[in-house]
């Protein structure tokens, strides 16, 4: 018995047209499970499923916003109607805005909480209806370095990934009496689109980020996968209620001088 084995599950992943997204469901697609992507942009969408499709993966994607209340709704029930039960969650789709507090427009700082906050709230809701039913369910919820962290320009990230921390502990402590188990995974700096306007080679965060991280990378989006499997497997079936941080080390450590 393979306890990381994901086949005969299907993995709806929000977001999962690039990026961490699309390799946290890559790697739940080697391990087995049929993929469900969901995202905002038809041209990406189309993308991902030919990159998947021809990856061999069952895959289907579906185009909503997981803020919008009304169309989340609908399309969980038509992809149920569809292709089955959701056995694996992934509240991946997130976003950010980079805006020193002090001048952050309000209207900026209410869409990132609602993209990266209630969005999840939303779809773990909807999903843990069916879960509940079937008293088996599995939610990851991708937070980030910002769960813990605070850094210039990302207050409204930040709020959004702090707090979204602790609706995993709060989904968890409500839903593991019906065998779901809430957990996120907290990525490092990871080299996506997300990232790219602060990586790009001569930008001083580019080189505060290797020297910040005790692996003196930054991630690759596979470095994901093994993570993602674990949470969606058996294998994770009695952790509830945890934050896994994939980040080369830099929760461990207060850092060191760029001389060293
Ligand atoms: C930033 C970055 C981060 C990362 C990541 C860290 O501006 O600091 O974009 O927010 O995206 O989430 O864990
Ligand atoms: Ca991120």
């Amino acid at each position: 018995m393979n306890l990381f084995d994901l086949k005969g599950k299907r993995a709806l992943i929000t977001g999962g047209t690039h990026g961490l997204g699309l390799a946290m469901a890559e790697g739940l697609a080697i391990a087995g499970a049929e993929l469900v992507i969901t995202g905002t942009t038809p041209s990406k969408m189309e993308e991902a499923l030919a990159y998947y499709s021809s990856k061999g993966y069952k895959v289907s994607g579906y185009l909503f916003d997981v803020t919008d209340e009304k169309a989340a709704a609908d399309n969980v029930a038509l992809i149920t109607k569809e292709l089955g039960d959701i056995h694996i969650l992934v509240n991946n789709a997130g976003i950010i805005k980079r805006e020193l507090a002090i001048t952050m427009p309000v209207s900026d700082f209410r869409k990132v909480i609602d993209v990266d906050l209630v969005g999840p709230f939303i779809m773990s809701q909807l999903v843990a209806n069916q879960m509940i039913e079937r008293q088996e369910g599995k939610i990851i919820n991708i937070c980030s370095m910002m769960s813990e962290l605070g850094r210039n320009s990302v207050s409204a990230y930040a709020a959004a990934k702090g707090g979204l921390k602790m609706l995993t502990r709060n989904l968890a402590t409500e839903w593991a009496k019906y065998n779901i188990q809430v957990n996120g995974i907290g990525p490092g700096y990871f080299a996506t689109t997300q990232t790219e306007p602060i990586r790009v080679d001569g930008h001083p965060f580019n080189e505060f980020i290797i020297n910040r991280t005790p692996a003196a990378r930054w991630g690759n989006p596979e470095d994901l996968a093994g993570t993602a499997v674990f949470l969606a497997s058996r294998a994770s079936d009695f952790v509830n209620g945890q934050i896994v941080y994939v980040d080369g080390g830099i929760l461990a450590t207060i850092g060191k001088p760029s001389n060293e």
